[in-house]
């Protein structure tokens, strides 16, 4: 089995100990950071596999979260290093509102900061009230907005009705993302943009500021 495949397994199996030498060992032979946190998002989809079947509970998802942000916060955040030191943008991002998860979307702040972007995080659960806050207080030029499940990813549209409504939506471009968003779902809310994963996010991004 390849190392990647390791880092797989042992997050699926919610092995810390084995996860953390597995990913040391993947820094030390130069992987590059990008294919083991791609590893590490397939171990979380595993997770989601087996919750799915039963086999896994709530309580497991928290462990996978919990070894999924040590790892990434204590290994492999200082490896990714920053392309330059001028500012290329501001971006406002958050979780919808009724959702929790945050890990993917960190990841996409991770690397839009990496990228140059100034990046105001609201954190999760977010209303569209603050999303419309932050945009009068801060002036970004792009919204991102994730949702994670099937029931919270119509709050995006309703995010976007609201920066509408409160008629800021021409100053800002739109990016959505998260796992059940798609490309069909992102025009049809109004969104400028959509990505799948943090790395098209930034290329996106940046396309987005020019
Ligand atoms: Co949740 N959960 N969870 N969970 N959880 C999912 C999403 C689920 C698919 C698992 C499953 O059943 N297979 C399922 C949703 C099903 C659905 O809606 N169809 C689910 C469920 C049901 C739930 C609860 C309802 C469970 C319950 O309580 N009964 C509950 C909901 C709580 C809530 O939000 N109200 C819940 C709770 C949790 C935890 C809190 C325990 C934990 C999250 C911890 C955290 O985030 N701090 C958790 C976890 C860990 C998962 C799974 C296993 C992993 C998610 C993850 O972190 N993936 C997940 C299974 C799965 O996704 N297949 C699951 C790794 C991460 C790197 O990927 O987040 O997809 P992802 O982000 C990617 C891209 O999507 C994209 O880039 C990222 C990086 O490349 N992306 C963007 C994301 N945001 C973007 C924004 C952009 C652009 C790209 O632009 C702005």
């Amino acid at each position: 089995m390849s190392l990647l495949d390791k880092i797989k397994e042992s997050l699926a199996n919610l092995d810390p100990d084995s996860t953390r030498e597995y990913v040391e060992e993947a820094v030390k032979s130069n992987i590059p950071v990008r294919d083991i946190l791609d590893a590490m998002a397939s171990g979380m989809e595993e997770v989601g596999r087996r919750y799915e079947r039963g086999e896994y509970f709530v309580a497991d998802l928290i462990v996978a979260g919990d070894i999924f942000k040590d790892i990434m916060e204590n290994l492999l955040r200082p490896l990714i290093k920053k392309e330059s030191g001028e500012v290329i943008g501001r971006i406002v991002i958050g979780t919808v509102y009724g959702d929790i998860h945050d890990i993917g979307k960190n990841l996409v702040a991770t690397f839009l900061e990496a990228a140059g972007f100034e990046v105001i995080d609201l954190g999760v659960d977010v209303p569209p009230e603050k999303f419309v806050d932050a945009i009068k207080q801060y002036n970004p030029d792009i919204v991102g907005i994730s949702a994670l499940l099937t029931s919270t990813m119509i709050h995006m549209k309703h995010i976007i009705d609201a920066i509408k409504e409160a008629g800021l939506r021409y100053k800002v471009k739109i990016i959505v993302g998260g796992a059940p968003v798609t490309e069909k779902f992102a025009k049809e809310i109004g969104a400028d943009a959509y990505a799948e994963n943090a790395f098209k996010a930034v290329e996106i991004c940046k396309k987005l500021i020019e």
